[in-house]
């Protein structure tokens, strides 16, 4: 008998070993201790010995069903990573959680807003259903005006609903200027909406809220009917700078500029600033960055031009800050409409801008 007892107990020891899961173990446990199991109806023979034989064997069997009951109990705690004393086993690998990514854009988005916040500037927001007045009337673009095709705009069939009555822009008398102008030259049409084409409407909406001084940018989304190419999205992200204060001039924009570039790429990045127009500034420039995909060589990402256009800004037209309330007489101020995506092309060297919005978790793992 007491060979039997030693060779069940070997038997569950070597079962025990190859135990990888919890299911398992308790099904072992059944087998051996459960009321059937074999080493419970095995042991219940004892009775069945003299009393000489019970001393001897019960002693082995009750001293081996104690140490396959601890067995038992320390196999579970490894299956379930607790040690005896109740802690966690740190050792045991971890369950490998899935995590999800930032998008490219956000990124470069969160990035920008730290850098402009340490500048003093506000982060704005703006609606991305604009009304025609905000996206081209207040930025000195009215109904007629050629630069109207500059941008190909979606505009929206329905008009506003209850459209809110727009600001009349304020006129302020300049130098050697008589009469007040300014009202009768707005056609305000308060019901025509359109989807933004720029983020540039922030900035009229930001002057009419905080006044001057303002330093704000506006990071959003903006739409455009647009072929859609390598480096045109029809929906991409623009990011609107606008700093409006007692002599500033385009020293600060090109400053404010170069901080953006630097915080950017982390490195010295070859630009070109070239004159530009844009009713809404005066003067106008754009600021193009050598394409860091193909060092200038030509490849899809710059359109095979070596460049990217990136960054146009300017000094912001004296109508428009009228537009938002505030006498050009004593502010001036500078503005740019950075390309957000385009950025982010070149930080992550993405040579097709359709990758942004494709959905592909291939291409948004990266990051
Ligand atoms: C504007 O949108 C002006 N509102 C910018 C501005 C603001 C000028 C303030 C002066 C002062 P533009 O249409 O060039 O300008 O667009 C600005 C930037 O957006 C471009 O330099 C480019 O980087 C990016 N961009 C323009 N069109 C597209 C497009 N279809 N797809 C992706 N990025 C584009």
């Amino acid at each position: 008998m007491k060979e039997e007892i030693i060779k069940i107990k070997e038997e569950i020891l070597s079962e025990l070993k190859k135990i990888k899961e919890s299911k398992a173990l308790s099904d072992l446990e059944t087998k051996y201790l459960g009321r059937k199991g074999k080493l419970t109806v095995f042991l219940k023979q004892i009775a069945n010995l003299s009393d000489e034989e019970k001393q001897k064997i019960g002693r082995l069997a009750n001293e081996t069903k104690q140490e396959m009951i601890r067995k038992f109990k320390e196999a579970r705690s490894v299956i379930s990573g607790e040690t005896e004393a109740g802690f966690i086993d740190v050792t045991l690998p971890g369950e490998k959680r899935l995590l999800g990514h930032l998008h490219p854009i956000t990124i470069v988005q969160n990035e920008l807003e730290d850098l402009f916040r340490s500048m003093g500037f506000m982060v704005l927001d703006g609606p991305e259903l604009e009304s025609d007045y905000f996206n081209f009337e207040a930025l000195n673009i009215p109904k007629s005006h050629p630069a109207r095709d500059m941008q190909d705009t979606f505009y929206i069939a329905t008009p506003h609903p209850n459209p809110l009555p727009h600001p009349q822009p304020l006129s302020f008398a300049r130098r050697g200027e008589r009469k007040e102008r300014g009202q009768e030259e707005a056609s305000v049409d308060q019901s025509d909406m359109v989807m933004r084409t720029h983020t540039s409407p922030v900035q009229v909406r930001g002057m009419l809220k905080y006044g001057a001084p303002l330093r704000c940018v506006a990071p959003g989304r903006v739409f455009r009917a647009e072929a859609i190419d390598a480096v045109h999205e029809h929906t991409f992200d623009q990011m609107e700078g606008l700093m409006v204060d007692k002599n500033i001039s385009i020293g600060n924009l090109i400053a404010v500029m170069k901080e953006l570039i630097n915080s950017m790429f982390g490195r010295a990045v070859e630009t070109r600033v070239r004159p530009g127009y844009f009713p809404f500034v005066e003067p106008g420039i754009e600021l193009d960055i050598k394409c860091t995909i193909c060092l200038g060589k030509g490849c899809p990402g710059c359109k095979h031009s070596g460049w990217l256009e990136l960054l146009p800004a300017g000094q912001v037209h004296p109508r428009v800050l009228e537009y938002g309330g505030i006498d050009p007489n004593k502010y001036s101020g500078f503005a740019f409409g950075l390309g957000l995506t385009r950025l982010a092309m070149m930080k992550y060297k993405i040579n097709d801008i359709r990758l942004f919005n494709s959905g592909d978790l291939r291409f948004l793992k990266q990051f």
